[in-house]
């Protein structure tokens, strides 16, 4: 009797899916995959696809589709394919994401014919401008390259100029082919480059007693900001932003947030907008924090963790090395279960054993107990027989006051070296009221003391400590698209 039911289970199992693979004419895929691939090529500022929601409900039959898209030849390959980042995206292929189906958008293919930002794009995209035609919807998103805000302007036309200067039709279908379009240095070199920038000043950073100091053995203060988690809000790390902040913010520093939590979308894809961070930031003359930010996890040792630490921290020092502006936070925020002695430290030296066989001198932060605010704790037992060792000390102004700053100077005072590489004037929550007079007795005290900091956090995501509000732009802000916490920031930059 089991076995008849067994096999009637089977039965309809197979004839299902023989129905569904006939039925369901969509390509499946999994959000994160698409995101990256998203930032990878708007990163690159060629195209970035646009998960535009269509009309076409999950389960697709091919009839449908081809009433719907004359395309439909092209996308048959795709059928039941399942999309890598490496896999080539073309306007018009439908993506299944989390149960719903979108139809993917090249930004710059505005003819959509899969060759992106090629003279036909440009003629069209120019004669649409000048001609001042009303534009279709979809030939907005193909066209706008700059600053995702939907419309098509001159800035748009002169990207796609560029980029349709700078390769050929095959090289960017090759280039994309392959999942990205290798970073070109000389694109953005030129005039960031130049004597003044804070790096070409201090050049390479070491830690001495408890300071940060310069080339020259002169005290230095690194005062940035942190971006939020980079598999969020990849979109901040780009050129402009980092040169605008510089210029106009007066940052010497960025943090690259990266958290590494199989459930907050980590995976080694991921690598690659830290890796274009760290060039845009060496193009700007700043330095960078490549963080691993460590959260859910809790304690740095967890299994598979500290091997994923270690091979992201070889592969970054193996590129780095010769590099000037970068440090290293090896995890964010230790916390729950977790001991310095017992745990953290462990993991710290397995980590600068790792980092030091390839980079000798770079500057190590290491994160603390309970959320990197256990300063005092490590200053009784501190890592010995290294240089440029530094540790975290993280706090909230609404929520961490005169009590944490005890313990950073307790730390101080026995010569622990300390870095604020993350702080919020809101809540530890990342949210909730801000307290502003606080973060100015904060800032005070971290500034008496040369110690470093970082606020917390570069994105628009609706949160209080987030330092961009009502605003989709990614670099250049008005005063008007800063947050309570923007405007503040840029007021606590000059005390
Ligand atoms: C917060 C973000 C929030 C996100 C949350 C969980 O602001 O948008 O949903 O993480 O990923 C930290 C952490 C930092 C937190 C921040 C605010 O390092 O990742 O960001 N915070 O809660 N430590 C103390 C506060």
């Amino acid at each position: 009797m089991k076995k008849v039911i067994k096999f009637l289970i089977l039965t309809v199992i197979i004839a299902l899916s023989i129905f569904l693979t006939n039925q369901i004419y969509a390509v499946e895929n999994n959000i994160k995959d698409i995101r990256y691939y998203n930032h990878l090529i708007e990163n690159q500022k060629v195209v970035t696809i646009l998960l535009e929601k269509t009309t076409v409900s999950r389960k697709v039959t091919k009839e449908e589709v081809m009433k719907n898209d004359k395309k439909i030849e092209e996308i048959k390959d795709a059928k039941k394919k399942t999309l890598k980042n490496t896999d080539l995206v073309k306007t018009g292929d439908y993506i299944t994401v989390k149960g719903e189906d979108y139809q993917v958008v090249l930004y710059g293919d505005v003819n959509k014919d899969g060759f992106i930002c090629d003279i036909e794009d440009i003629m069209i995209l120019q004669n649409n401008y000048l001609g001042q035609r009303k534009v279709e919807a979809i030939e907005k998103l193909a066209g706008n390259l700059v600053n995702t805000d939907n419309t098509l302007d001159i800035e748009d036309i002169m990207r796609m100029i560029n980029v349709y200067l700078g390769n050929s039709k095959e090289e960017i279908l090759t280039k994309i082919q392959k999942g990205y379009i290798e970073f070109d240095k000389q694109d953005d070199n030129q005039e960031d480059n130049k004597d003044g920038t804070p790096v070409s000043i201090h050049g390479k950073l070491s830690v001495q007693n408890t300071d940060i100091v310069d080339k020259n053995g002169s005290k230095f203060q690194l005062k940035g900001v942190s971006t939020h988690g980079l598999q969020w809000f990849p979109q901040y790390v780009n050129q402009e932003a980092f040169t605008y902040m510089r210029d106009q913010w007066g940052i010497n520093c960025v943090r690259l947030a990266m958290y590494t939590g199989a459930s907050e979308g980590y995976t080694t894809d991921l690598h690659k907008i830290v890796s274009n961070g760290v060039e845009y930031a060496k193009n700007a003359g700043m330095y960078v924090i490549i963080d691993w930010h460590i959260l859910n996890e809790g304690n740095p040792n967890t299994a598979t963790n500290k091997e994923k630490a270690k091979a992201f921290f070889k592969e970054m020092t193996t590129k780095y090395k010769d590099y000037d502006n970068v440090l290293y936070e090896i995890c964010n925020e230790p916390n729950g279960d977790v001991q310095w002695q017992r745990d953290i430290k462990p993991y710290a030296e397995e980590m600068i054993q790792e980092i030091r066989a390839v980079d000798d001198d770079a500057i190590i932060i290491v994160g603390t107990p309970t959320w990197s605010q256990d300063v005092d704790v490590v200053a009784g037992s501190p890592i010995t027989g290294q240089k440029n060792i530094m540790y975290t000390l993280h706090f909230y102004a609404a929520t961490h006051k005169e009590y944490l700053r005890q313990k950073a100077t307790t730390a101080l005072n026995v010569g622990l070296p300390i870095f604020a590489t993350e702080f919020g004037v809101c809540d530890a929550s990342g949210n909730g009221n801000l307290d502003l007079s606080e973060a100015n007795t904060w800032i005070d005290f971290l500034n008496q003391h040369n110690i470093s900091w970082m606020c917390w956090n570069l994105s628009n995501k609706d949160e209080s400590s987030s330092l961009l509000k009502n605003t989709n732009k990614v670099t250049g802000w008005t005063n008007d698209e800063l947050s309570e916490g923007g405007k503040w920031l840029l007021e606590a930059l000059k005390r």
